[in-house]
């Protein structure tokens, strides 16, 4: 008879470093250490083997009879949900929202009334056309969606990092996202918009120009969910107290300044560090530093909203912000991440339906579209008309009302009536009073299947948007419709592309056109409204001219060797305290380096898993034979060449020169390379650099 061997292993539910055990509720206890959980069934019954089968002998059949076995495996099945149709990936984290002033004069939203309030929020980031196990840095719009659990209900805003959108008409959007996934006969590309399908409803969907000049400037790449702002897009309306309406645009501004990557560090990243926005969000709320963004309100009523040539009601267009100043009204701070994914950022419903008494819709064919398929996505995601019940998505205020029953029912009402009208004057009534109201809009008109003309000017705003970027973020909109494009493989199509950009900025089409070897220019496409050229360039609409001037939240990856100077590498260390960025330290080995005065520095990378590309700045604190020794390595050469080719600043000490000019870099190239070995005003003069972000002059020396 073979032997019968147990194997067993002990679980611990460490969280944080704190001992918990989940009670009967779904609570979180704390207990003493030592203190383990005797495990259960589902159903509760302890149990004795977590390691092996009930089997006839030990080398025999396994046994039906096995019930925690049959649990066990049965509930690992069904692990999965459907993940969601767009914006599949993404990451979440709990916050607070703070109010400002009262706005009690525009909105009676209960939110608003009293300054100094704060409302618990929920926001989830995410990327639109990937999967939930594709990479961050796809060029992409990013998703903001804020939950804000206010007194009166749940009001949800869910944005995006981008003021306009691609279409006009809610009708439209599952064309969109088709073209945009993977092509349906071979199931790729995951999570871009480089391919013939995407280019070919653009190409053919002339409203999409605008946002097509968005989504190919840096805006798709941001540097961190941190460093990007959000829009609610569409035109809402508030009401106060005597339901008078003002027109609002939502802006979400962050207080760290924007801030994005370049194209060709992007797709590196993707491979480095597929989690890299994810990874961020974390780290940083982690350590304390807790990202926060400013509220601001566009108000405007409709004598203003006439004065323009385009529609408010239309979301490929905005309002600029030099015309009309967005007013900040409250702050949101993220301050806390979920205990568990799953739960919370999986299983959040955002619904754009979901508004307080005081805030309504606008008429924009799109924000009504999107006020059905939310609620729809959620019974298909979520399983159940309950997803109200779990926790994430219920509201933090009394609810009282008479839906029961249904699959995974956690509340039901209780007592006799489930009705209204009642004879017992029982349960919940309505309240004309404090209730939601819509805005009574006067309306008529005949059914019909039409765009507005108001919509038909496709173009001035997407030339605004163009003429309003700094000359490197103009060439970055050249490089990425060149790379998109050159990924498309029907000629016709890429044709069509350029004949929009003529309508744009001829110099554009004429770059673009170049580049992809275009014998000669097509045609400008047929515009139903001659584009406008005299719009002024609105300053808000460039990352580079809204960057933070301050280098806190950042980080710098330092390249040391052995025998590097440990004293040196503390002093940067603890000015970039001050600054309240980061630091990481890159060695050629594992765990860290001994330094010329004998002492360890740690590292938290070796050079192969930590690419200047993780880094806003770096800084190389080589020994002469280091520096010597690191020439023959093409992962420190590579550290050194991107660094310089993403016009990054460079820290470094004369003994860097060998591994400097292996990988191409002349020490004194220009003013982003910055001797940091010269005393504390050395490190403080590279600090001051830092801040810029990037050294943009560069790009024009530097063929990327
Ligand atoms: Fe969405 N969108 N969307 N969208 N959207 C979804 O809802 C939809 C649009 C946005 O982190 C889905 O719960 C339609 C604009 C975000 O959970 C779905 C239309 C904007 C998120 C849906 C739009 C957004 C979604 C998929 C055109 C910016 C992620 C899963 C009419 C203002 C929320 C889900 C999260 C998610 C439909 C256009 C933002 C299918 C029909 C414009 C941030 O309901």
């Amino acid at each position: 008879m073979a032997k019968s061997t147990k194997q067993s292993s002990s679980t611990t539910a460490t969280i944080h470093d704190q001992k918990l055990v989940r009670g009967n509720g779904g609570e979180l206890h704390q207990i003493a250490e030592g203190d383990t959980p005797v495990m259960t069934t589902a159903h509760g019954v302890p149990v004795s083997d977590d390691q092996n089968t009930l089997k006839a002998g030990p080398r025999g059949p396994s046994l039906i009879e096995d019930f925690h076995f049959r649990e066990k495996i049965f509930h690992f099945d069904h692990e999965r949900i459907p993940e969601r149709v767009v914006h599949a990936r993404g990451y979440g984290a709990h916050g607070y929202f703070e109010t400002y002033e009262s706005l009690a004069k525009y909105t009676r939203a209960d939110i608003f009334q009293r300054a100094g309030e704060k409302t618990p929020a929920f926001v989830r980031f995410s990327t639109v056309a990937g999967s939930k196990g594709s990479f961050d840095l796809a060029r992409d719009v990013r998703g903001f969606a804020v939950k804000l659990y206010t007194k009166e209900g749940n009001w949800d805003i869910v944005g995006n990092n981008i003021p306009v959108f691609f279409i006009q008409d809610a009708i439209k959007f599952p064309d969109l996202i088709h073209s945009v996934k993977a092509e349906p006969d071979r199931g790729f590309p995951q999570a871009q918009s480089a391919h013939d399908n995407f280019w070919d409803f653009i190409s053919l969907t002339p409203e999409s120009m605008n946002m097509i000049m968005w989504v190919m400037s840096d805006r798709a790449i941001p540097r961190s969910f941190r460093f990007m702002e959000g829009f609610g897009v569409h035109t809402f309306r508030f009401l106060n107290e005597k339901d008078e309406s003002t027109f609002v645009k939502f802006h979400w501004k962050p207080k760290a300044g924007l801030q994005s990557v370049v194209w060709n560090e992007a797709v590196k990243i993707n491979g480095a560090d597929p989690d890299f926005h994810r990874r961020d969000l974390w780290d940083a709320i982690q350590a304390g530093d807790f990202p926060e963004w400013e509220l601001r309100v566009q108000l405007f009523d409709q004598a203003f909203a006439d004065g323009f040539d385009f529609d408010v009601l239309d979301p490929t267009k905005i309002i600029p912000e030099e015309l009309l100043k967005p007013i900040p009204v409250g702050r949101l701070v993220l301050d806390r991440m979920p205990d568990n994914f799953f739960a919370e950022t999986e299983q959040v419903a955002f619904m754009t339906q979901n508004v307080p008494p005081g805030v309504d819709f606008s008429n924009d064919p799109l924000l009504q579209g999107r006020n059905f398929s939310y609620l729809d996505t959620q019974i298909k995601r979520l399983g159940s008309t309950n997803f109200s019940h779990i926790p994430i998505n219920a509201p933090k205020c009394p609810m009282h009302h008479f839906q029961q029953d249904g699959h995974m029912a956690m509340r039901n009402p209780v007592g006799r009536t489930n009705y209204q009208p009642n004879s017992f004057d029982d349960g919940p009534r309505e309240s004309p009073r404090r209730g939601f109201r819509s805005f009574a809009e006067p309306l008529e008109g005949e059914k019909v299947r039409l765009r507005a003309e108001s919509f038909a000017d496709h173009y001035s705003q997407a030339r605004q948007f163009f003429d309003s970027q700094t000359a490197p973020e103009q060439k970055h909109i050249a490089m990425a419709l060149t790379f998109e494009l050159s990924k498309v493989e029907t000629p016709a199509i890429r044709e069509r592309m350029v004949s929009h950009l003529l309508n744009i900025d001829e110099g554009l089409a004429e770059m673009v056109a170049d580049k992809l070897g275009m014998k000669k220019l097509p045609k400008p496409a047929d515009a139903a409204v001659t584009p406008r050229t005299d719009l002024d360039p609105s300053p808000a609409l460039s990352i580079i001219q809204n960057g933070p001037d301050s280098f806190a939240g950042r980080k710098v990856g330092v390249l040391v060797s052995p025998g590097a100077d440990a004293a040196l590498l503390k002093k940067l260390q603890a000015a970039l305290q001050k600054e309240g960025a980061m630091m990481e330290v890159v060695a050629p080995r594992v765990g860290g380096v001994e330094a010329a005065d004998g002492s360890w520095i740690e590292a938290k990378h070796m050079i192969d898993g930590g690419p200047s590309v993780l880094f806003d700045a770096v800084a190389l604190i080589l020994s002469e034979e280091g520096a010597e020794h690191l020439t023959g390595e093409a992962a420190a050469r590579d550290f050194v060449a991107d660094a310089f080719a993403h016009c990054k600043f460079i820290g470094i000490t004369a003994h860097a020169a060998p591994l400097l000019q292996k990988a191409g870099v002349e020490p004194d190239a220009d003013e982003g390379m910055i001797d940091i070995g010269d005393g504390q005003k050395a490190i403080d003069g590279f600090i001051a650099s830092c801040r810029k972000l990037r050294l943009w002059s560069r790009e024009m020396a530097v063929k990327l």
